[in-house]
């Protein structure tokens, strides 16, 4: 076959699929077809080396070390403009090219070599790159995890406290991967400057709920920091952003460029800044339906007999719901067999799971952000977790329930919150 019709087939497959799914994992999400338009453009073909030059009128202008980027820097600047606007940020970068570079960039920043950290262990929800096994350790980190409340599904405060007053990290790492409420920067405000830590927000699974003014709001809470992937509750393209305080403008930039990186990818920034326009515009709406769907799809799944966490809490915040299935064959079987269906989720630690059963976890984490961008709302939500119900406790053969998800999802293959009509 023509390499060239492989490859095709393959892209034409894979759309194909995905789009007879229910796409629910909790990082990802559909960009729309204006952010496709920008992502396509002859901006991912260019170079834009270097950063902010100073200003004219309101508009950031750039000392670049490439000829060829007077448009793009209007872009940028743009991109900056309304990023500082929707996250009250005093500074954004948009160089880092994603979640996890945008935090080596805050740590290359602000910490050294044997510095400490705090964040979350990886079952209790923290990100891999806030531990030593991924791109903290490149530059020599120790992490220290905080202790954590398994009901509240929570950072413990009182028992951080002390934890942070004994180990005095030079960074306090917020946010997660498994992110059900919101965290307790306020709380812990205090002694991050009895300490003289820097709080640092990982945003990335909850951006676009930021956006929408749900969750929570971290720079009034207290935090120096917003890092985040740009593509998770926030549909943009893959990337990464760090917002930051003024005071820590210089020392982020420095590090983005020259210090972790050349170029930036300029179609992504450009994709980037239409998905805020689309946030500035449909932002609310989006984060609101996204809310009350996850906790539709928590309380129905609940009654329907599955152990979903935080039942006293209203299950959650966010865009996630988190599932011990330990009882009903354990993480890998129900992903595995929700696949078969065309159900798209993921096997997950909990926090009493050793990092060893990281292979078949007790839990499942469903994120509603992909299903409520394409249209869905409360009653299909009823419907998803039947679905989930016949295949996990009744025992249905998933590929029965496969042609019933096919059907309900021919209805729903449109990007809503957006400027596409
Ligand atoms: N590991 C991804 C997740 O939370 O799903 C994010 O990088």
């Amino acid at each position: 076959m023509n390499p060239y019709k492989e490859i095709l087939n393959l892209i034409n497959e894979q759309e194909e699929w995905r789009s007879n799914c229910l796409n629910m994992i909790a990082s990802e999400n559909l960009t729309s077809l204006a952010v496709r338009r920008a992502i396509s453009s002859d901006f991912g073909h260019r170079y834009a080396e270097g950063l902010l030059g100073g200003k004219i009128d309101d508009l950031q202008v750039f000392d670049r070390f490439y000829q060829g980027t007077k448009i793009f820097d209007k872009v940028e600047a743009i991109a900056m403009k309304f990023s500082e606007k929707l996250f009250q940020a005093e500074h954004a970068n948009l160089v880092p090219v994603s979640g996890a570079v945008a935090n080596l960039v805050t740590y290359h920043a602000l910490a050294e070599y044997g510095d400490k950290i705090s964040g979350l262990s990886i079952p209790c929800g923290g990100h891999i790159s806030h531990s030593r096994v991924s791109v903290a350790g490149v530059i020599g980190l120790r992490e220290i995890s905080y202790p954590f409340d398994n009901e509240e599904m929570n950072i413990d405060v009182d028992k951080a406290k002390e934890l942070l007053l004994r180990e005095k990290p030079k960074i306090m790492i917020f946010g997660g991967s498994l992110f059900l409420f919101p965290h307790p920067l306020n709380e812990l405000r205090e002694i991050a400057n009895e300490i003289n830590a820097v709080m640092m927000y990982d945003g990335a699974h909850v951006l676009g709920l930021i956006a929408g003014g749900k969750f929570q709001k971290p720079f009034a809470e207290g935090a120096d920091i917003l890092t985040s992937s740009t593509h998770k509750t926030f549909p943009g393209p893959q990337g990464g952003v760090v917002f930051c305080k003024e005071k820590f403008k210089e020392k982020i930039d420095n590090a983005a460029f020259p210090g972790l990186m050349s170029n930036h990818h300029l179609h992504h920034v450009v994709g980037f800044a239409v998905a805020l326009a689309e946030m500035m515009e449909f932002g609310r709406e989006y984060a609101e339906q996204i809310v009350k769907n996850s906790r539709v799809l928590a309380e129905t799944l609940y009654e329907l007999g599955f152990d979903v966490l935080c039942e006293h809490k209203g299950f959650t915040q966010s865009h996630q719901i988190a599932v011990d299935v330990s009882r009903i064959g354990g993480g890998r079987k129900i992903v595995e067999s929700f696949e078969d269906a065309n159900i798209i989720i993921n096997k997950n630690l909990l926090p009493w799971d050793s990092l060893e059963k990281t292979g078949n976890p007790s839990g499942i984490r469903i994120g509603t952000q992909e299903v409520t961008r394409i249209g869905m709302k409360e009653s299909e939500m009823k419907e998803i977790a039947e679905f989930m119900k016949r295949i996990a406790i009744d025992g249905e053969k998933p590929e029965k329930v496969k042609e019933d998800v096919i059907a309900m999802k021919k209805g729903f293959n449109k990007v809503h919150y957006c400027f596409d009509d």
